[in-house]
């Protein structure tokens, strides 16, 4: 079999993750994967990290599928991990002076149960003690600025935020793998979604305002052109609590404000609603330039930091 991905409709879970092996087969210099723990459900949650092995790197973390029905967020994601290695010794120095850490599929048991039960499920999977109600909301149980409020304690709500910050198997994930790996450099973390089309960035809460609120500013609004310029589509820039709504307990938020990572982003793929989640596939490849777009602009930013 040929583990090659296409781009020309959507892959579920077993495809996606024999691609991450194909390329980790075929690219072994290059590509490592690694299991950064398992789901609820006990699936693997599996990254890719593509690098050089320059010991100067600094990193980058792209983070797809924390959404169970965003389908276009892990087809762009992986179509991205493929433009990279396609002509990765063509590439200039802001990439591949970068290690980058993909997790295409945040949220295994969400994506597998939208193939199999609810096409529009958001949330993870997981029981809760005092309801019939299934699932967290894996976008506001990270640990910082967490809340019941502002989201939802309740279990049914698709913002519930779980029982505590990092409550799940799947964000608490990523949280260990950045614990057990301190001496990674990261400098970036993009987490990719749909839709609305908008970049955006720190704080969650309208009410505060990030000090290098012009800076991201800056550089989400030169994505937001460059992507216009290339024929993509538009893009709303700003911070997430008056841009797209308020929001606790994200991971742009824990990026930034918990790991100290400077250039921490969003964005929210499209359309502006009149397919919504169900992007036909013939979006993923325009989609997904507009994604590399900004991936450039953040992996440039980082080289000069
Ligand atoms: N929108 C995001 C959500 O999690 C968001 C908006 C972005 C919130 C960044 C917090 C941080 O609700 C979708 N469509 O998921
Ligand atoms: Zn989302």
């Amino acid at each position: 079999k040929d583990y090659r991905l296409t781009w020309n409709y959507y892959h579920n879970l077993a495809d996606i993750y024999d691609y991450l092996h194909y390329l980790e087969a075929t690219f072994p210099k290059l590509c490592t994967v690694i299991t950064i723990g398992n789901s609820v459900e006990a699936r693997p949650i599996k990254l890719l990290r593509i690098s050089n092995r320059n010991p100067n790197n600094k990193a980058m973390f792209v983070e797809g599928g924390i959404h169970a029905r965003e389908w276009i967020s892990p087809a762009s994601v992986t179509y991205i991990i493929h433009q990279l290695i396609s002509n990765y010794d063509n590439e200039p120095s802001y990439i591949k002076n970068l290690d980058w850490y993909f997790v295409p599929v945040l949220n295994p048991d969400g994506y597998t149960y939208t193939y199999n039960v609810d096409r529009l499920w958001r949330k993870n999977t997981a029981k809760s003690m005092t309801s019939n109600c299934i699932g967290v909301d894996l976008n506001r149980n990270w640990g910082y600025d967490w809340s019941n409020n502002g989201s939802s304690n309740d279990p049914c709500s698709n913002l519930y935020s779980g029982r505590k910050p990092f409550s799940e198997p799947e964000t608490a994930s990523v949280a260990k793998f950045f614990i057990n790996n301190p001496n990674i450099q990261w400098v970036g973390y993009l987490a990719v979604h749909s839709y609305g089309q908008y970049i955006v960035y720190p704080w969650g809460s309208p009410d505060r305002v990030i000090e290098d609120h012009k800076e991201l500013n800056d550089l989400g609004s030169q994505a937001a052109k460059m992507i216009i310029e290339g024929g993509g589509e538009s893009y709303t820039v700003g911070p997430i609590g008056t841009t797209v709504y308020a929001a606790f307990g994200s991971s742009t938020d824990w990026a930034r404000g918990g790991e100290a990572i400077k250039f921490s982003f969003t964005i929210e793929l499209g359309d502006y609603g009149k397919y919504g989640f169900l992007l036909p596939a013939r979006f993923i490849k325009p989609s997904s330039d507009e994604v590399l777009i900004l991936v450039r602009i953040i992996a440039q930013a980082v080289e000069k930091s």
